[in-house]
């Protein structure tokens, strides 16, 4: 049995981190049945969830659980998409990874009104009297590795715009269709429902929220995706 490492649900959202989500999603569409734990981050293998543990075998990042499940348990995500289109999904699959994921680390940690309605949750195991201390010192390192990847140098302005872009390709590439490479679900789904349903989460205030919400395919994705993978939420 596989167990899966998670934050756990927050926000109204299946879990506080868009990767976990993806991870649960990737391991649904291969129907490979697995449990959950939370409160793992101190023992991840790169300090980051989520990682799974296969008999064993741990694995961490959602990509490299992704290429375990392939090679592992042979099962192809992309199955029936030509070269084209799988190439198509890997990019979409990382605009929403590498990109509108430091939007969105952004918009939570940096906007106090936002911080202060979710991530500052993450601190309530901590000793009240330490809270004061951790809090400016992690969110600190936040700002920093914004700075570092780049995102976090451009004003809020400018933030604004890239959301716009990058939500404006996402809805365009699902179009009507029912998910994202056609008429079944593919890997670059698993990471589309994560993310979309992370960013229309309705705690906090974004432009990748206003962007998305603009965008009915977008809403009735996130809903129909929801009903299907996650009935017990319904
Ligand atoms: N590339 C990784 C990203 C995972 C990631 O960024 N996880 C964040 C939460 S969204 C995390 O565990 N952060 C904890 C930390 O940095 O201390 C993946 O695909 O799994």
């Amino acid at each position: 049995m596989i167990t899966l490492y998670t934050f756990g649900p927050a926000f109204g959202l299946p879990d506080a981190s868009p990767f976990v989500i993806k991870a649960q999603m990737l391991l649904k569409l291969a129907g490979l049945p697995f449990t959950e734990k939370r409160g793992g981050l101190r023992g991840a293998p790169k300090g980051k969830l989520p990682f799974i543990d296969d008999e064993g075998a741990r694995v961490a990042d959602s990509t490299f659980i992704r290429l375990h499940i392939e090679n592992r348990h042979g099962f192809d995500f992309d199955a029936g998409l030509s070269r084209e289109q799988r190439a198509q999904a890997w990019a979409l699959e990382k605009l929403l990874e590498d990109h509108l994921y430091w939007l969105a680390v952004s918009d939570r940690w940096m906007n106090d009104a936002n911080f202060y309605k979710g991530p500052v949750r993450f601190f309530d195991a901590a000793p009240a009297i330490l809270r004061p201390l951790i809090i400016p010192l992690v969110r600190r390192k936040v700002r920093r590795d914004l700075a570092g990847q780049g995102l976090g140098r451009h004003s809020e302005a400018e933030r604004a715009e890239l959301a716009q872009r990058a939500v404006a390709a996402l809805a365009d590439i699902l179009g009507d269709k029912p998910f994202v490479m056609g008429n079944t679900p593919c890997g670059a789904d698993a990471t589309a429902f994560a993310f979309i349903t992370a960013g229309l989460c309705p705690l906090f205030e974004s432009a990748t929220r206003t962007a998305m919400e603009a965008r009915p395919n977008l809403i009735a994705y996130r809903d129909r995706m929801m009903a299907r993978y996650y009935p017990e939420a319904g």
